[in-house]
């Protein structure tokens, strides 16, 4: 989505470097009792520490899986994409019977493979329907993202996020795409959780609509469409990739976090919340992002807006629970409300997590250069650009999952 700069100015947020000044991040692999984590196994524990903490200060809890999940197939096509692929329509139920809450996934597969496929699993902006111009696909059902600063109604256009959605690319190198719309689980402005799932489910799932935020619940959606693709016999489950850009990365960093399924997880110009970390004075502040965005975090989170020092955990501890697990992190040079080196260096700070299972991370100690991609189990990359998700984004995150998940 489109950085809300305009309107609020960014004249007193840091885009100097020399500005940045000196923080301490937590450390990773000290305990809550001040051990020192040195194995797989004591990282067991340490790891449901850090997830607490996040829970507790961030994002909020984290429900599992509805007892009444059930899905129905509303439309398959055999020759969709001129032929390329199968083409699945699915609503996913989080109660009993077929009123609703539900969400309408959309899943596009390779038709010419004998086995299973990996398949890449996130969330869109702005409804099924635009993430291609295929008619076939079904409109989405919910009023598009009714923003609190466009004040009006996207209209429905087929394909108009095609740009960020390389759905023919990634059929033609064997992969599966699945998305959902975002807004099917809680619409994005701060009074969206009272028609979303954070209400209509509060019984279902046993959690007050203030327990979590918007960022939990479009996690929680993440893993819901995990659930479906358990089931369907075309799907490598070992091999379920969840992505996301922006908002929808911070997502895709939570629902890998709690959710091991995952096989691998893809943040794309995260940025605050997500991959960048908190304590960087660069680019968008804890302050900013709460205050612009009220919905999306708890109230705990709040109270860390003038004293970031003070939040227990910093986000290299987030991605350090995607380990041992293969992690992408990736940025845009013109993205510096996201903090491009926040970004970096979070993923390198996650690397101890990381050796302790003997995977390797980045390696470098220095940001690469535009548009080369570094690392084995965590990469990254920084693309020449805009803040947005790319045809070089895409062709680096085959790469590294056909790499990585061998
Ligand atoms: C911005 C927000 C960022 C990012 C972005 C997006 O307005 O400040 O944290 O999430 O939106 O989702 O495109």
């Amino acid at each position: 989505l489109h950085v809300s700069l305009p309107l609020f100015g960014q004249e007193t947020f840091n885009y100097d470097e020399g500005k940045v000044g000196e923080y301490t991040l937590p450390s990773l692999l000290t305990s809550n009792s001040g051990d020192i984590v040195t194995n797989e196994k004591e990282w067991k524990q340490r790891r449901a520490e850090i997830l607490q903490l996040f829970q507790e200060n961030v994002y909020g809890k984290c429900p599992g899986k509805p007892k009444h999940i059930h899905f129905e197939i509303k439309k398959i096509n055999k020759n969709a994409l001129a032929g390329k692929a199968i083409s699945k329509q699915v609503r996913i139920f989080f109660t009993k019977g077929n009123k609703g809450p539900y969400m309408d996934v959309l899943l596009y597969l390779p038709s010419h493979t004998s086995k299973p496929v990996p398949v890449f699993v996130g969330l869109n902006f702005k409804g099924n329907q635009s993430v291609n111009t295929d008619s076939t696909i079904l409109l989405s059902e919910k009023q598009p993202e009714l923003s609190k600063y466009t004040k009006k109604n996207d209209p429905m256009i087929r394909g108009n996020q095609s740009e960020r959605w390389e759905v023919e690319t990634l059929i033609e190198n064997g992969f599966a795409t699945a998305t959902a719309y975002y807004g099917d689980l809680e619409l994005d402005y701060p009074e969206g959780w009272q028609s979303g799932i954070r209400t209509s489910l509060q019984t279902e799932l046993g959690i007050k609509p203030d327990e979590w935020g918007a960022i939990g619940a479009w996690a929680w959606g993440l893993s819901r469409i995990t659930d479906y693709l358990e089931t369907d016999k075309q799907v490598n489950p070992k091999k379920i990739i969840v992505h996301g850009h922006s908002r929808l990365g911070k997502a895709a960093l939570w629902a890998g976090a709690n959710d091991t399924r995952f096989a691998a997880v893809i943040s794309n110009n995260s940025g605050e919340g997500g991959a960048a970390l908190a304590r960087r004075w660069f680019g968008e502040t804890t302050n900013r992002i709460n205050t612009n965005f009220p919905h999306w975090f708890i109230g705990q989170y709040k109270t860390f807006n003038n004293n970031v020092q003070n939040l227990p955990v910093d986000q290299h501890m987030l991605l350090a629970l995607i380990a041992p697990r293969p992690l992408y992190v990736a940025s845009a040079t013109e993205d510096l409300w996201a903090d491009p080196k926040g970004e970096f260096l979070s993923a390198k700070n996650a690397e101890p997590a990381y050796t302790l299972f003997g995977k390797k991370g980045l390696e470098n100690t220095e940001m690469p250069p535009p548009d080369t991609s570094i690392g084995k189990t965590i990469r990254y990359h920084i693309r020449t650009g805009k803040h947005n998700i790319l045809l070089f984004d895409w062709l680096q995150y085959m790469v590294f999952v056909s790499s990585n998940l061998k």
